[in-house]
């Protein structure tokens, strides 16, 4: 990064030190994840200065051979990791692939049911200040009071009373499996098309280790950049029947120039999904949730559900003296990153929440396994027991550092090196 130091010190010093806080600190956000020095590459490459508007031979540009070659073999690596019939490569986010689903399926008039955000769904699931709560007459279904599990009659029971057009599976906070047959029959039933988002399990479904929802879905959504482990960005598979309206729904429907190094990227992270140690990774990030979830319960914590399947779970604080936007806080300070999560039924609002949001995938990506949970569990407990006890911060906070040393984030990769370097600044 040394043209970087030289043009722009100010923006190369930011990420030296997102570098060092990336290195120095446990993430446990669990939608996020570390690419492979790879990935980074070809992101970061030349690509980015190419406009190719349109798709493989059929651009608006000229000069867009060597684009079309990395779009085609995006394409077909994610057909062949997914076993899709079509695949769009194209949106810039799991936003605007969930955006172009919907102009596929639907128009205004058109009803959407889709899982409340309060309990785990998602803003593009019906939210009424997303686009997808504002256009389309939406109602959610939710999970039950007592088990906290989405209950499948009453989502088929909401669905016969509401008669949607669309219905959206899928989750950003819930830690149990999602059964796509069920969520088909209920489609089927009711005349509906059926959209999983699957941005969150990405990873574990490539990695079989999680239920297929390709067979049961007319459009399969996601992130590239969650448990998948690629950049960040969005993609669609469908059904060969739908394959013209979703990509004209995404260019020249929303989008305009697709981000060709992005797409690249894309490419490399689903070869890196197909190869061997894929699925072993994406089986220690679901034992590794476990492990963790567990780790908090001997200590006396409650775990919604009790556990986790996938790569996720919620920690419910009610029983404690700290909200969720506290403990997000005092965590921060020992160097633990969660995001603070509505719990379902939380008494309290989305600012403050009763709940924490905790995930395993790049502790997994960077070699962590249980045992290695037990001892972050540990330390979510003491920061959390004590939040403004300083020694206590200062005691986790180094344990935190010593440990995050032992498990690089990038083994390979020369990055840390000159940004760790103090050099002279080029600011006149
Ligand atoms: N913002 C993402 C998450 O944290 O789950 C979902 O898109």
């Amino acid at each position: 990064m040394d043209s970087l130091k030289q043009v722009d010190r100010e923006i190369w010093q930011a990420i030296k030190e997102e570098v060092e806080r990336q290195q120095c600190h446990l993430e446990l956000i669990a939608s996020e994840n570390y690419c492979t020095p790879a990935v980074l590459e070809a992101q970061g490459s030349v690509l980015t200065n190419k406009y190719a508007e349109g798709y493989p031979n059929k651009r608006y540009y000229s000069g867009c051979d060597n684009v079309d070659v990395v779009e085609r073999l995006a394409i077909e690596r994610a057909k062949k990791l997914f076993g899709a019939e079509h695949v769009n490569v194209q949106p810039h986010s799991g936003s605007q692939a969930n955006m172009a689903v919907y102009f596929a399926a639907l128009t205004p008039e058109h009803r959407v049911l889709g899982m409340d955000i309060t309990h785990g769904g998602h803003l593009t699931h019906g939210f009424s200040k997303n686009f997808s709560g504002q256009i389309y007459e939406a109602a959610t279904y939710g999970v039950d009071r007592d088990t906290k599990l989405l209950d499948y009659e009453v989502i088929m029971e909401k669905a016969r009373s509401f008669q949607p057009d669309l219905i959206i599976a899928g989750a950003s906070a819930y830690s149990r499996a999602i059964d796509f047959s069920k969520f088909g029959e209920i489609a089927e039933e009711v005349g509906a098309l059926l959209m999983v988002d699957m941005a969150h399990i990405a990873g574990l479904i490539a990695g079989k280790q999680h239920p297929d929802p390709v067979p049961y879905a007319d459009f399969v959504t996601s992130t590239n950049h969650k448990t998948l482990g690629g950049p960040r960005g969005g993609f669609i598979l469908c059904k060969a029947k739908y394959a013209a309206k979703i990509d004209q729904k995404v260019f020249p429907g929303m989008q305009g120039g697709p981000l060709m190094h992005i797409i690249a990227a894309k490419a490399v992270s689903f070869k890196e999904a197909l190869s061997d140690g894929f699925c072993e990774r994406q089986r220690q990030t679901v034992a590794n949730a476990r492990a963790m979830a567990q780790g908090l319960i001997n200590r006396g914590y409650d775990v919604i559900t009790g556990g986790t399947d996938n790569h996720l779970f919620l920690l419910d604080l009610t029983n404690k003296d700290i909200n969720g936007r506290d403990a997000q806080e005092c965590l921060a300070g020992v160097g633990i990153y969660v995001n603070k999560n509505l719990i379902p039924f939380d008494e309290r609002g989305a600012f403050d929440t009763s709940g924490i949001r905790i995930g395993s995938a790049a502790a997994t990506t960077r070699g962590m396994k249980e045992q290695e949970m037990d001892c972050i569990a540990g330390w979510i407990d003491r920061a959390i027991s004590s939040p403004w006890d300083e020694e206590v911060k200062k005691a986790v906070q180094k344990e935190v550092t010593d440990f995050c040393a032992a498990f690089p984030v990038y083994q390979n990769v020369t990055m840390p090196g000159p940004l760790l370097e103090e050099g002279p600044s080029t600011e006149k």
